[in-house]
């Protein structure tokens, strides 16, 4: 029996354009840190090897320090670790994984050919081939069959299994049944997969490490697997993101804004980017979204509010008034009643607010 570490599309040095300037630098900073806790899981964990499946860097013009930290951090593991270039950090001359001195445990994949990495003490074999260039049109994996020789067979491999569009090795579920493999760990793909199966061979894509935006939710981590002498593979999700990114629907309506919230949100958020969508009815005030992000925005790593609510119906009450505030809504509720979807309701929306605040001498929020 053996225990392995499969993960991929960390990233490194991903800019985070949508976060302030100082929480982006404290997060390359974090991200920088990610080899040395790895290396500290795996150890925790006895890892006997390492899997990482491409797109370790974001672009080729890193920071000096992110593949050395990364190096570092892997070396003080001991054991093999095997590294398949991906789209983002194809391997080239000039790529980190030629530039930077990686330590002797870890085994880079150069070319666009498979090669096999015997490792006797665990009478497995490691596969595994890089990314030379942005796109890899031709699928590595095709042709490919592992020796029946007894052994358990692994592959790490960047890649995307039946692609719409065939740019970043496609691989087709009929070639993973026919490769042979124990299991074939992919990257490419940022939501973790869950344990798949074709033929005799289980695959799966961790996802990335950490979320870098709203379109990457939730958990982010690594697999833990098992290997059994008889070649079965058990898989663990490992959450292991220092910061998670969700979106939460509130309802206001009829509530103070204040409150609902209170009430909706989960216990521990400090670590983590949220972007709140609040919903329902307002009365023509409103809400002060200002006011509710000085109240909340400490209680999160980073906080995104968004008000999608309505204007309640009784505000359109007065409308057969005679008087300006009449003239006013009879003519907002046109358009409103008029309007082709959602955006322009929600500006008529605004209008209203604007508009009766004016009328009432209040402050606009
Ligand atoms: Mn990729």
């Amino acid at each position: 029996m053996f225990r392995f570490l499969h993960a991929a599309d960390f990233h490194l040095d991903s800019a985070f354009h949508a976060l302030s300037p100082q929480r982006a630098a404290e997060r390359r900073r974090e991200s920088r840190e990610l080899g040395a806790r790895l290396a500290d899981e795996a150890l925790r964990r006895g890892a006997d090897l390492m899997l990482l499946s491409g797109d370790l860097f974001d672009g080729s013009d890193n920071f000096r320090e992110t593949p050395e930290e990364l190096a570092c951090g892997l070396g003080r593991i001991g054991a093999s670790v095997f590294v398949a270039p991906g789209n983002h950090d194809f391997y080239s001359s000039d790529s980190p994984y030629a530039t930077v001195e990686w330590p002797e445990n870890v085994y880079i994949f150069k070319s666009g050919q498979i090669e096999s990495v015997d490792l006797p003490d665990l009478n497995c074999t490691v596969h595994g081939a890089a990314f030379t260039g942005p796109e890899q049109v031709p699928g590595l994996l095709t042709g490919f069959a592992a020796p029946e020789d007894g052994r358990i067979h692994l592959m790490t491999l960047h890649g995307d299994v039946e692609p719409s569009v065939a740019r970043y090795n496609p691989i087709t579920k009929a070639e993973i049944a026919a490769s042979g493999l124990t299991y074939l760990a992919l990257g490419h793909i940022h939501a973790a997969s869950g344990p798949q199966r074709c033929g005799e061979t289980l695959w799966a894509y961790p996802g990335c490490t950490e979320g870098r935006g709203f379109d990457e939710l939730g958990d982010k981590g690594f697999y833990f697997g098992t290997v059994s002498d008889e070649g079965v593979v058990t898989l663990e999700f490992v959450p292991f993101a220092r910061h998670r990114y969700e979106i939460m629907t509130v309802d206001v309506t009829g509530k103070d804004p204040r409150e609902a919230l209170e009430a909706a949100l989960p216990a521990w958020t400090t670590d983590d980017l949220y972007r709140l969508l609040l919903t329902g009815e307002t009365d023509e005030r409103g809400i002060d979204l200002t006011a509710l992000e000085t109240l909340f925005s400490g209680r999160f790593y980073a906080l995104e509010l968004r008000d999608q609510t309505r204007v309640r119906q009784d505000v359109w009450a007065r409308a057969d008034e005679d008087s300006l505030r009449g003239e006013f809504l009879r003519r907002l509720r046109g358009r409103y009643d008029a309007a082709a979807d959602d955006k322009e309701r929600e500006n008529v929306t605004r209008a209203v607010r604007f508009g009766l605040a004016a009328l009432d001498h209040r402050d606009i929020m």
